[in-house]
């Protein structure tokens, strides 16, 4: 059968491998050797080293180079190492060429991104979307496993045979259920675009909160609704949407919604099997990208969620960035330089509350932006439609006359549904 649920169980003792090209800076690759151990850590692994190697190039069948793959076996059996994950993605020829000359097991980052993902998710639709990325993922990597066994059996006639007609089964399997995976999520998305038509009719606006993994977003949400969101130092604690109701000042109702966290060099199959995750959150009426001040490659990171929004045609919709972990930055100019050059931002602390409140001041504010003044005489047979004009809008003045309510009223236009019907015209 096909080895979809390729658990990682701990205490397994992990070597972390970074390639130096001489592209990219010294700073790079110990930056994404930190995140790696990191995304090791919360897949419940044990760094025991890091190997970085200079190469020009990608040797074709060990990534590394053949004496290099000899030198990093040596340090696997040296440091009692259980697998060795790479920090750039390889091949399934390099994987396999890897895992035979150090004798253990060996990942990729995006396979250790796909194992994380299987463990957070919790809902029916975040496991098929997982499930679906691990399958395209394994697909053009099926064949290893057998390639072991015929090679085990070497000489019977017929094994090689069977081997390659069990992969070719394997790989039918896969691409059936990945059809009807994909069959499924296209049921979901087509039902959480209805959901958000629906919403839009409320006139309730929606707020994303968006940002790099790990920068606060559900710490924020928790904040702002006292809703008991998972929040942790891990990354990608959330995966499921959650979607809390909040008062501004002003009085208007919004929904703040929190959902996965990007990271650089998301894996594309999580893109595309997150999708409909993804769109209901670049769908907002707003977006609030949280971004975390206190580490060191704060650019970088907004580079990535700009990124990312662009994939997602979101890339136009409103923004607002909240600076976040303040208490934790010495360095005030930091946070004002940081300020000073990211447009619509402000400086927070999620944990302490710090400037929570003018965070939602400049919500209304960017909300209300779009607001005009309407006179409208609405049929007193439709109390709905005040009611809404009450809640989504500031009523300036209301009278009410026999049949009908007269009102004047401070709204945006979209959010008038079917009071449009009972403007007066000047
Ligand atoms: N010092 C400090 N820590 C914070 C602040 N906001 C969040 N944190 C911490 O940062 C870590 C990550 O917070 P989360 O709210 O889980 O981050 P997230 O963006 O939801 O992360 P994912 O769901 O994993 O993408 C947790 O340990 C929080 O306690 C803050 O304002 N100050
Ligand atoms: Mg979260």
């Amino acid at each position: 059968m096909i080895e979809i649920e390729k658990e990682v169980s701990p205490p397994r003792r992990a070597l972390l491998v970074g390639v130096e090209t001489g592209r990219e800076g010294r700073w790079e690759i110990e930056d994404s050797l930190n995140e790696l151990a990191q995304l090791a850590q919360t897949a419940g692994l044990e760094t025991v080293g890091r190997e970085i190697f200079k190469r020009l190039r990608p040797h074709p069948a060990t990534y590394i180079g053949t004496g290099s793959a000899k030198g990093l076996a040596d340090r696997c059996r040296e440091a009692g190492v259980t697998e060795i994950i790479f920090s750039d993605d390889l091949s399934p020829a390099q994987l396999r060429n890897l895992e035979d000359a150090s004798g253990v097991e060996v990942r990729d980052r995006t396979e250790l991104i796909l194992v994380i993902f299987a463990r957070r998710a919790r809902t029916r639709e975040a496991k098929l979307q997982v499930e679906l990325a691990r399958l395209e993922y394994l697909l053009p990597r099926l064949g290893g496993a057998w390639r072991h066994l015929s090679r085990q059996k070497g000489g019977m006639m017929g094994t090689r045979d069977a081997g390659e007609k069990q992969i070719e089964l394997d790989r039918r399997l896969a691409r059936d259920r990945i059809h009807s995976l994909k069959k499924e999520m296209e049921r979901v998305r087509r039902q959480r675009s209805a959901q958000r038509k629906l919403r839009r009719q409320t006139g309730i606006p929606v707020i994303s909160i968006i940002g790099y993994t790990n920068s606060g977003k559900s710490t924020l949400l928790n904040a702002l609704t006292a809703a008991e969101v998972r929040a942790e130092d891990r990354l990608f604690a959330t995966l499921d949407p959650v979607t809390r109701q909040v008062e501004l000042p002003s009085g208007r109702k919004v929904l703040f919604s929190d959902t996965v966290g990007f990271i650089r060099n998301l894996p594309h199959h999580l893109i595309d099997a997150f999708r409909s995750t993804l769109e209901e959150a670049a769908e907002a009426d707003l977006l609030l990208e949280v971004l975390d001040i206190s580490h060191p490659r704060v650019r970088e990171r907004k580079t990535v969620v700009e990124e990312v929004l662009r994939e997602l045609g979101a890339d136009r919709t409103e923004m607002i960035v909240a600076l976040n972990k303040i208490d934790r930055e010495p360095d005030p100019y930091r946070v004002r330089e940081a300020a000073g050059r990211i447009e619509e931002s402000i400086p927070i602390s999620a944990r302490s509350g710090e400037n929570l409140d003018l965070l939602l001041a400049e919500i209304d504010r960017k909300l209300s932006s779009g607001r005009r003044n309407f006179r409208l005489l609405i049929p007193q047979s439709r109390p709905d439609l005040v009611a809404a004009l009450h809640r989504d809008g500031r009523v300036g003045k209301i009278d009410y006359h026999l049949k009908d309510v007269y009102l004047e009223v401070l709204i945006e236009p979209r959010a008038l549904g079917d009071s449009r019907s009972y403007i007066l015209e000047k």
